[in-house]
């Protein structure tokens, strides 16, 4: 009998070994394992063995049993998986691919782009100069001296080096730097729009301590306020839409003479100050929002730069890229910092 259990043992190991697909496996269960199966017959047959030998019989039965099951459900696992990995790895290579997830410009770069697009159109020449600057260009020239206390409304990083010929660098706290620069190179009419980054130590819900600027500057014979007014008109309607208007507020700037602060209306109420029941505007002060400063250029500065201004006159301004980005209608962007928080929720609306 024990010599019958083991080689009926090595049978059905064998047997579930060579089992190479589940349903195969099956069948080696039903022909062993099943009601009128070889081991259960065996099984059976151990009940009418004499007392004596039961127990010992048993044990070699029993112990055979679960060998054989556990080898059983070992292939079992092993069949079923392969199946289930060669259905997950199957690939219709017809199929067209998925597309990698794709950034996108950032918002104030779209910002950059749309305004030297709309200057373009006018004849202005987008142009670059240095962000880290000498004081003679960002301060300077501009008509403020060292010591000046109009100086302080800049809030100015000095870089720690040693100073040069044209005074200490700094990072620039505006573009205005790209005035004088501009009218060195001798070249006339000057209608250039200078978009950079601009540094000062500042930061709230409306400032960052880097922003950008964009400063028009248009140098020629006869150039008037008549001019100033044209070209902001035009952009505020191209950039804004063409219900939008726009007022020159007086103002003082160091470097221009005379000097503005330019208002364009506001969306949210159109311009009345007022929201629908009757309330004060809660994104504009009286109907107007502030866009940046402007002004005729001061004599001098064109000095500074090399011209004549007896003979030559020319106008300037100088505004926030953000801000003038999220006066754009619907745009409901209430804290600056959003812009630069990386917050992919955010950036991914735009
Ligand atoms: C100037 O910087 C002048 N250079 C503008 C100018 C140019 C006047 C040419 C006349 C002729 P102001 O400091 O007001 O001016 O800054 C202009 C604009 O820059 C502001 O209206 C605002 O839109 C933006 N701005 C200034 N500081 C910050 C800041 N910390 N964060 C974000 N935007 C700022």
């Amino acid at each position: 009998m024990k010599d019958k259990i083991k080689t009926l043992q090595r049978e059905i190991a064998k047997a579930i070994q060579e089992a190479r697909t589940p349903t195969a496996l099956d069948e080696v269960q039903n022909t062993y394992f099943g009601r009128k199966g070889k081991l259960t017959m065996i099984l059976r047959a151990v009940r009418d063995l004499p007392e004596k030998d039961r127990p010992s019989i048993g044990k070699i039965v029993n112990s055979a049993k679960l060998d054989l099951e556990s080898r059983l459900n070992e292939r079992k696992a092993m069949l079923e998986g392969q199946g289930s990995s060669l259905d997950e790895e199957w690939a219709d290579v017809t199929e067209p691919g998925i597309r990698p997830p794709e950034g996108h410009l950032h918002l104030v770069t779209h910002a950059i782009r749309e305004i030297t697009s709309i200057f373009d159109t006018i004849g202005f020449t987008r142009v670059r100069y240095p962000e880290v600057d000498w004081d003679w260009y960002a301060f300077e020239s501009l008509n403020m001296p060292a010591d000046h206390p109009a100086r302080d409304e800049w809030e100015t990083f000095f870089m720690d080096a040693p100073p040069g010929k044209k005074g200490k660098m700094v990072l620039t706290p505006h573009t205005s730097n790209s005035q004088v620069r501009e009218m060195e190179r001798g070249e006339f009419p000057i209608r250039m729009i200078d978009i950079a980054k601009c540094y000062r130590r500042q930061s709230d819900v409306t400032h960052v301590p880097m922003f950008h600027q964009f400063e028009g500057l248009y140098v020629d014979k006869d150039v008037s306020i008549a001019h100033l007014r044209g070209i902001l008109d035009y952009f505020v309607k191209a950039f804004f839409g063409p219900d939008r208007k726009t007022r020159l507020r007086p103002f003082h700037f160091r470097f221009t003479e005379p000097s503005f602060e330019i208002d364009v209306s506001c969306d949210a109420c159109g311009g009345s100050g007022k929201n629908e029941q009757g309330e004060k505007c809660r994104m504009c002060k009286r109907g107007w929002l502030e866009l940046g400063g402007a002004g005729m250029v001061h004599p001098n500065v064109l000095s500074a730069g090399g011209i004549d201004s007896t003979e030559y006159s020319g106008l300037a301004f100088g505004w926030g890229v953000e801000r003038t980005y999220m006066m754009k209608e619907g745009l409901k962007v209430d804290d600056i910092r959003t812009l630069y928080r990386n917050d992919i929720r955010f950036l991914k609306q735009f």
